[in-house]
């Protein structure tokens, strides 16, 4: 029998950062994760992500802002570095890079326009076919580094982070008290922290009322570049294809060079269905050669035929909106859909906030979402 104030379940990216959050706040934090230390299972592993603050709605803006200031912070605890500032650009034949433009522009991160040939020239390795927003805080985010210091920073401050350790129920006593049970042990806490990704619906499912998650096996893949004297920005090629369209946050192809992995890029949200514990970690080859067609076309910084495919998950809401909400002692962080990794800090403290003070973010992470107006 153990008690606690706090039980995180799932140790990616957004259940470390709350174990950070909470013990930083003085909570009293065990962090259970089922699957080894840099495990490749889930959607937090991997050496990069994009950090961009181009979002057309402005509470993603926000909290991009928020994150970049927790990043930092992040770094300053750990002595890591994890957030690189390469730049970024949004591209494409799409009337929504126009609503970008605005909406950063309202929220006090304007992004540049440039012509095709400017662009061309600084970032040679992408093809433009229009007008490029380009976005100087955009960058890099080292992911697994991050998840190490994040865990390494909550132990720090006291919480215990335990591997190789999965939950297989969850049993709410009252609104202050919560069983968790793994294996022989019970955790008795105040609250439960709900961060279990592709999961969540196993976990959750008979305790809060999810909205449908759609667990998708992802496949981009590192193309080897041609040359390595030229820079990189972060890239997202808004496309027109409506057939390519996942959702309404970034529909198209995404992409971003890591130092000694090359130039990762991939369609977004757009690989097949699957059961989280029934994977074959495989890429589709109808996908994969679209997106070597796609780098043939686009790319021609790198080589198309030379690619190694990385695999993950996405876990999708119908709207794209993350699931951010509490339901008496059960906080519950859910359906990252794909773009969640950038906000990693700043979700820590929302949930730390749900899980000590109640305290609900905006209305478009609620459970029971109501209608949103922008
Ligand atoms: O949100 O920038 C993003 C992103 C890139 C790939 C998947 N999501």
């Amino acid at each position: 029998r153990h008690e606690v104030d706090v039980v995180v379940v799932g140790g990616g990216g957004m259940g470390s950062a709350a174990a950070w959050r909470l013990a930083g706040r003085g909570a009293d934090v065990v962090l259970l994760e089922r699957f080894e230390a840099g495990h490749v299972r889930g959607a937090s592993h991997g050496a990069s992500r994009i950090f961009r603050v181009s979002y057309i709605e402005p509470v993603y803006i926000r909290l991009a802002q928020e994150a970049e200031g927790l990043w930092r912070e992040l770094e300053a605890a750990s002595g890591a570095s994890l957030l690189t500032r390469t730049g970024g650009v949004d591209h494409g034949r799409t009337a929504d890079l126009g609503l970008l433009a605005e909406a950063v522009e309202a929220e006090g991160a304007p992004g540049e326009w440039l012509a095709p040939e400017e662009a061309a020239e600084r970032w040679p390795g992408l093809r433009y076919d229009g007008r490029v927003l380009f976005h100087p805080a955009s960058g890099r985010l080292h992911a697994d580094d991050a998840l190490s210091a994040l865990q390494a920073q909550a132990v720090r401050l006291g919480a215990v982070v335990r591997h190789e350790t999965p939950v297989t129920s969850i049993v709410v006593r009252g609104d202050d008290a919560v069983e968790v049970v793994a294996g022989e042990d019970v955790y008795h806490a105040k609250r439960v922290v709900v961060a279990a990704g592709a999961w969540a619906e196993k976990l959750l499912g008979g305790l809060v009322r999810l909205p449908p998650l759609r667990i998708t096996q992802e496949q981009p893949a590192h193309f080897t570049p041609l040359r390595d004297d030229v820079a990189w920005p972060s890239f997202v090629h808004h496309l027109d294809d409506e057939s390519l369209k996942a959702t309404g946050y970034l529909s198209g192809v995404y992409g971003l060079w890591t130092p000694g992995e090359g130039v990762k890029a991939g369609f977004h949200g757009t690989g097949p269905v699957v059961d989280p514990d029934d994977r074959d970690f495989r890429p589709e080859p109808a996908q994969l050669r679209i997106l070597r067609e796609y780098a043939r076309a686009w790319l021609p910084g790198v080589d198309a035929d030379d690619l190694t495919p990385i695999s993950c998950t996405y876990t999708t809401t119908p709207t794209s909106d993350f699931v951010l909400d509490r339901v008496g002692p059960v906080v519950v962080a859910a359906g990252f859909s794909g773009h969640g990794f950038k906000f990693v800090p700043a979700v820590g403290r929302i949930l730390a906030d749900l899980a000590l003070t109640g305290e609900r973010p905006d209305a478009r992470f609620a459970l029971n979402r109501p209608p949103v107006v922008d």
